[in-house]
């Protein structure tokens, strides 16, 4: 594959889908052609899977369903959008991929890192992003951010202690994968956010 795939992640509100934005303009300006999608979702089934995912109604799902959603979503996106995409040579941004699983499934549920791992093996193979954006802030700025919207869906209901882990377990995987991950303060005004994320840029195309 001759693309280069990166990722963006972050709990509620942190900004990604603002910053998103600004990676794609800046990628374009510098004339490359580029995808952004997002999960769960990206394409037509994993978008209807998306809606089912964060349907308001499904208070009840179980951990395990909700985990081999995000899974089945994930590998037909991969198939129809992200894998096309690469092979025609272009940069694919996506708003969350596989580490917002292990953020929300693993350390928001508790479902183990390992079973995790090992669908995500299954899914994947060896694919994983080249570089992972995250946006860290306190979970009680996030939810500040995003405010009062009208009728929540399943995550957006949840506490701020399921939030806690979710920002914790993000964290530690940027401390375990330093390699991939840079951790951008997205406490900052928006302008300084994405200097920090340019300076994550150029060192990437270095
Ligand atoms: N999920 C999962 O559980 N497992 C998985 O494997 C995957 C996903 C892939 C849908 O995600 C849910 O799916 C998600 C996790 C779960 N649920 N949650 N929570 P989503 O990405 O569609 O939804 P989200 O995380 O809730 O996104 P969001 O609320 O839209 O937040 P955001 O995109 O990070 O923020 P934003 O919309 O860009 O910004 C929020 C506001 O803050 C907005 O008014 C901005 O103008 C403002 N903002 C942004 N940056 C700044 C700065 N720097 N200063 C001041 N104000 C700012």
């Amino acid at each position: 594959m001759s693309g280069h795939f990166i990722t963006i992640e972050g709990s509620e509100g942190v900004g990604k889908t603002t910053n998103i934005n600004f990676i794609r303009e800046y990628l374009e300006e510098k004339k490359l052609k580029v995808t952004v999608t997002r999960e769960p979702g990206g394409s037509k089934l994993a978008e209807e899977v998306r809606a089912l995912l964060l349907n308001h109604r499904q208070d009840d799902m179980a951990n395990d369903a909700e985990l081999l959603l995000m899974f089945a979503a994930r590998a037909e996106h991969l198939h129809k959008v992200i894998h096309p995409a690469l092979k025609r040579g272009e940069w694919v941004i996506s708003d969350r991929f596989t580490d917002a699983t292990y953020a929300y499934q693993g350390g928001g549920r508790g479902i183990s890192m390992e079973r995790i791992a090992q669908l995500e093996n299954w899914v994947q193979g060896d694919f994983r992003p080249e570089l992972t954006l995250l946006l860290d802030a306190p979970v009680s700025v996030g939810l500040k951010r995003v405010g009062k919207r009208g009728e929540l869906d399943r995550f957006e209901k949840e506490k701020s202690d399921f939030f806690e882990r979710v920002r914790n377990t993000y964290l530690e995987r940027a401390r375990i994968l330093p390699q991939c991950f840079r951790v951008i303060d997205a406490t900052c005004p928006l302008e300084e956010v994405q200097s920090q994320i340019k300076t994550s840029l150029d060192d990437f195309f270095k």
